[in-house]
């Protein structure tokens, strides 16, 4: 399959991953072998956006984007594109890590006048401290800057786990408060194709602007791998809690991060 064939990963892309926490990498996917899988991830997406609020009527997270997940388990199609092995060899390659398995996808599509995505880590959400995490954030479409692509906190990934904070005006407020306070530098994405992606460390603290075009949607398709070989850690917060039955079922703290929705990606 096309999405099986490498990417050519440089030694400096690796570099400025683990200097920064995140990277940024041009073409990883051609529109050609992205068009097939964007117009079934639209149909998916673009249906669960029914079940939402209208825009003005939601609180901050979810002004954020429509959330959609797992859409590899809905869909055999889509379960080619999630379980590419182009993306995951580039997750392992940047976490410097033998194999991955993958830990869920989700579909964020920012809505035009969509708010801002809050200062957050992800995985103070999964049961998985001390281990390798790494999120592929990829656009489906053209996307401008002003469309709300991501910024990162560069270099805050070495902080680790900062405790139990999730997405909301909180953590917005305390992570610029902290970002600001030791001085990492705030690195926002350029304008970006459809086919190109960041990826980012679990604990790189990161979030994104609102989308100010009237009329065009921020399509994106993320992928978050984990390092083979992880074992759980006991959840110590409702969202860990939630994460544990959702994405890892069936298992508890000291088992082995693989259950049947967490397949080996790579190799
Ligand atoms: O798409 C966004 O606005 C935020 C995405 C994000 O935080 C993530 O993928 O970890």
């Amino acid at each position: 399959m096309a999405l099986d064939t490498p990417y050519a990963l440089s030694s400096a892309d690796i570099d400025a991953y683990q200097a920064n926490g995140h990277t940024l990498l041009r073409g990883l996917a051609l529109i050609d072998e992205l068009a097939p899988y964007r117009d079934l991830i639209r149909v998916e997406t673009n249906e669960a956006a029914k079940n939402y609020a209208p825009l003005a009527e939601r609180g901050t997270y979810g002004k954020a984007f429509i959330q959609h997940c797992n859409l590899w388990v809905r869909d055999p199609h889509i379960a080619e594109f999630v379980l590419a092995k182009r993306f995951a060899k580039v997750a392992a390659d940047l976490m410097g890590v033998d194999g991955v398995r993958l830990y869920h996808d989700q579909a964020l599509f920012k809505e035009p006048g969509g708010g801002p995505t809050p200062w957050h880590q992800d995985q103070q959400y999964w049961p998985l401290d001390g281990v390798k995490c790494v999120t592929m954030w990829m656009p489906l479409v053209d996307v401008s800057a002003d469309m709300g692509t991501m910024r990162f906190a560069s270099g805050s990934q070495a902080l680790g786990y900062l405790g139990p904070l999730d997405i909301s005006d909180d953590s917005e407020a305390q992570l610029a408060q902290l970002v600001e306070e030791r001085g990492y530098p705030v690195t926002p994405s350029p304008d970006m194709k459809a086919g190109d992606a960041t990826f980012h460390d679990g604990w790189c603290i990161h979030g994104a602007p609102g989308n100010s075009s009237p009329d065009r949607m921020r399509e994106v398709m993320t992928i978050i791998y984990f390092e083979d070989g992880a074992v759980i850690t006991e959840p110590d917060s409702d969202s860990r809690r939630n994460d544990l039955a959702s994405w890892l079922p069936g298992l508890k703290s000291g088992d082995l991060a693989a259950s049947e929705l967490n397949p080996s990606v790579w190799p």
